[in-house]
């Protein structure tokens, strides 16, 4: 343990949806809630606002509806939070070059590592005003709650106390009473199972851990589990802050002793290596956002084709339908003589997989095929392509200028015409296949607010 409190840790305030009051001046001061909008979708997160209602994040979307029938339901933008956590991330390095990046929003600070000397509390409080200053000028309006302490573990604790919008120093010497009278779910590793465990043996508190025999925990969790439990309920955390892991890509491929021709075993194989790849994504905690797919013919042309999700994955079947997606419309001809496939892009951010995969595909890109197709065309009675409209998405109109989709369905599309830079904005509704409407890619300066 550290005599000093200088690990830092730094999590934006209620992210997904600030970043689209940001850019949705009509839901300032709203209930706005993130998530798959879809008959399945789950919340990614909600405005402070809409937690009022007791909106959460990982609520099923139909209960955070009736919670709060009156708030904002949006779809996420991921290139919008992306860029805005590079820009944080950007700030933080500056800080040190020990960052170590939980998931897009939240990072891990070892201001040692970065020549800092002065850790009594009024300096790492004006350092943490400072950084905060900054972050919300860089982000365009973002707020982040900052905690620092003599760990990780206490690290995270006080910026969670210091949530949200705000800063809390713990101060060495006070860690084991600080977190005593919180629930043993502020414990990292403690997630529903060990605390259903935990009530077996009638601690729901920190404090209720701390009277436990290291025994009695490990009889209950495991002897890992157990002596590191104990350890953390008095507050002893010495795992250094571990800048980003470098693995770039993983990937599987076969050459195969003959030309195989048969699309069900080609789709067999697919299967399996997306099984090995989502084992060894997952291991160290990974997801990955770009799935690719690797195809050799006898006479060794080779082709690759990919996709990003929008969101970021390390479940084998989502790896696989986008794989077997990639697969679809090649050429078979003489058969195949290697077939691969791989991911790439890798988030320690979980929650990205929460969003309804069906909805969270980007455009295809390949090698050889010039037109990328998409999946954002649904096609109507007559067949006609008509563009597919999310809530939240960035449109333009080349009459009314820039907006948002504030609706869509019925063959309409209804549009918000403002962006950060204006104020609240009219609301106009067009057909769904106005041909003067398109998707609007955000700029840089847009999705970092300036
Ligand atoms: P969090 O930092 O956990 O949540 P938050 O930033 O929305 O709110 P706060 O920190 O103020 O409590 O997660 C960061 C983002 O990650 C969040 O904006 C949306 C996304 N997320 C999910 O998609 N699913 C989840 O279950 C969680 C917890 C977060
Ligand atoms: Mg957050």
């Amino acid at each position: 343990m550290r005599s000093v409190a200088s690990i830092l840790h730094v999590d934006l305030d209620a992210f997904f949806a600030a970043a689209e009051q940001r850019d949705k001046p009509s839901l300032r001061g709203k209930p706005v809630i993130v998530g798959g909008v879809g008959q399945r979708g789950v919340v990614s997160t909600a405005s402070y606002e809409a937690r009022r209602f007791g909106v959460h994040s990982a609520m099923p979307m139909h209960e955070a509806r009736r919670k709060c029938p009156h708030a904002a339901v949006l779809t996420g933008r991921f290139d919008v939070y992306r860029r805005d956590s590079t820009v944080v991330m950007g700030l933080l390095r500056e800080l040190s070059p020990l960052v170590e990046p939980l998931s897009l929003d939240e990072a891990f600070v070892d201001l040692a590592g970065g020549g800092f000397t002065a850790f009594e509390s009024d300096a790492l409080t004006a350092l943490a005003e400072d950084l905060r200053a900054r972050l919300r000028v860089a982000t365009g309006g973002l707020t982040a709650s900052v905690g620092m302490g003599s760990s990780k573990f206490i690290a995270k604790v006080a910026s969670e106390l210091a949530k949200p919008d705000g800063i809390r120093v713990i101060e060495p010497g006070t860690e084991v009473a600080v977190i005593a009278p919180l629930s043993a779910r502020a414990i990292p590793g403690v997630g529903p199972v060990t605390m259903e465990k935990l009530a077996r043996l009638g601690v729901k508190t920190v404090a209720d851990l701390q009277q436990l025999s290291l025994k009695e925990l490990v009889r209950e969790l495991g002897r890992a589990g157990g002596e590191g439990l104990h350890e953390l309920a008095f507050a002893r955390d010495d795992r250094p802050v571990e800048p980003e892991r470098e693995t770039k890509s993983i990937s599987v491929e076969d050459t195969f002793e003959h030309d195989i021709t048969d699309v069900g075993e080609l789709l067999r194989m697919i299967e399996r290596d997306a099984a090995s790849l989502a084992a060894r994504v997952a291991a160290p905690g990974l997801f990955a956002r770009t799935i690719s797919l690797k195809v050799r013919y006898p006479d060794f042309t080779t082709l690759t084709r990919s996709r990003t999700l929008e969101g970021a994955t390390d479940r084998a079947e989502v790896i696989a339908r986008v794989a077997k997606g990639l697969f679809e419309g090649l050429e078979l001809g003489a058969g195949i003589r290697l077939l691969g496939v791989g991911v790439s892009g890798f988030t320690q951010a979980a929650q990205e997989a929460l969003f309804d995969p069906d909805q969270a595909l980007g455009p295809v890109s390949s090698e050889r095929f010039a037109s990328p197709t998409t999946d954002s065309a649904a096609e109507t009675a007559e067949g006609r392509e008509v563009t597919r409209w999310r809530p939240g998405e960035d449109v333009s109109h080349a009459t009314h200028g820039a907006g948002w989709v504030w609706g869509a369905g019925l063959g309409k599309v209804t549009v918000r015409f403002e962006t950060a830079q204006t104020g609240p904005g009219p609301v106009r509704t067009f057909p769904a296949d106005d041909p003067e409407l398109s998707r609007r890619p955000v700029s840089d300066e847009e999705a970092a607010g300036l």
